[in-house]
């Protein structure tokens, strides 16, 4: 086996772990698998679908945002992150994990992050036309109300930490050592890497950068943050706190 076919079946297994290996799809599983196959110009990481139509999560989030979100900024996180892997060499393949981020080139980092951020971040949404009441149910309402007193407690935190995050970031649900707790990080930084003020277990991501919300909303990213409420997915959010 080259090393070249060596770094890259790595970087599928060991680069972006957790939960990320889950996320991909299939089709992009198989593609990791079959790397060791291909030319060494390709590269393994691809834009994963919407599981739902760009116009889908309307009113709350536009259609023309929804796709200039996926189809430009994510895919520029994906094509830099394939850029900055090509212009890597192999023996810093474990430091593309993001448990040793901080000794990963930015590029990794950066767009790393924005590709495994935005992934989960599509997930974790799902379509409400009718604006029913969006809430938890099952072990994780439960969760939330034995750690945050109340769903609408919990809420009025998540909301007011995301409001004020300086400049762009994530806020993040996570479970950190049988707890929940609210965290958020800068830029594309997320829970998992070790750069992370509070590590854990990511069960709910919001973006927050000025490109998830400002054709529709502008400036009034808290408006934004009320609305995202009613299209939180909250059983994909049960399904990450209990996977492992
Ligand atoms: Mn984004």
């Amino acid at each position: 086996m080259s090393d070249r076919r060596e770094f890259f079946k790595k970087i599928g297994v060991l680069g972006l772990s957790g939960i990320a290996t889950k996320l991909v799809s299939n089709e992009q599983l198989n593609a990791l698998e079959n790397l060791g196959k291909q030319s060494v110009s390709s590269t393994p990481f691809i834009l994963p679908s919407l599981p739902y139509a760009y116009n889908a999560l309307e009113p709350f989030i536009d259609e023309q945002t929804m796709m200039i979100h996926h189809t430009k900024h994510h895919q520029a996180y994906v094509d830099k992150l394939n850029k900055a892997i090509e212009n890597m060499g192999g023996e810093f393949v474990l430091e593309l994990s993001f448990k040793t981020i901080s000794k990963a080139d930015a590029a990794i980092r950066n767009n790393g992050g924005g590709h495994y951020n935005h992934s989960l971040f599509w997930q974790l949404m799902k379509p409400n036309p009718a604006s029913k009441e969006n809430k938890p149910s099952g072990k994780l309402a439960e969760l939330i109300t034995r750690d945050f007193k109340s769903f609408d407690d919990f809420k009025k935190e998540f909301t007011e930490k995301s409001t004020k995050i300086f400049g762009s970031g994530w806020c993040w649900l996570i479970e950190q050592d049988g707890k929940l707790k609210i965290t958020t990080t800068s830029n594309q930084d997320n829970p998992l890497m070790d750069v992370a003020a509070e590590k854990g277990k990511p069960v709910l991501a919001l973006d927050v950068w000025e490109h998830a919300y400002y054709l529709k909303y502008q400036n009034k990213r808290a408006d934004y943050i009320t609305n995202w409420w009613n299209i939180v997915n909250w059983d994909k959010a049960e399904a990450l706190y209990h996977s492992k």
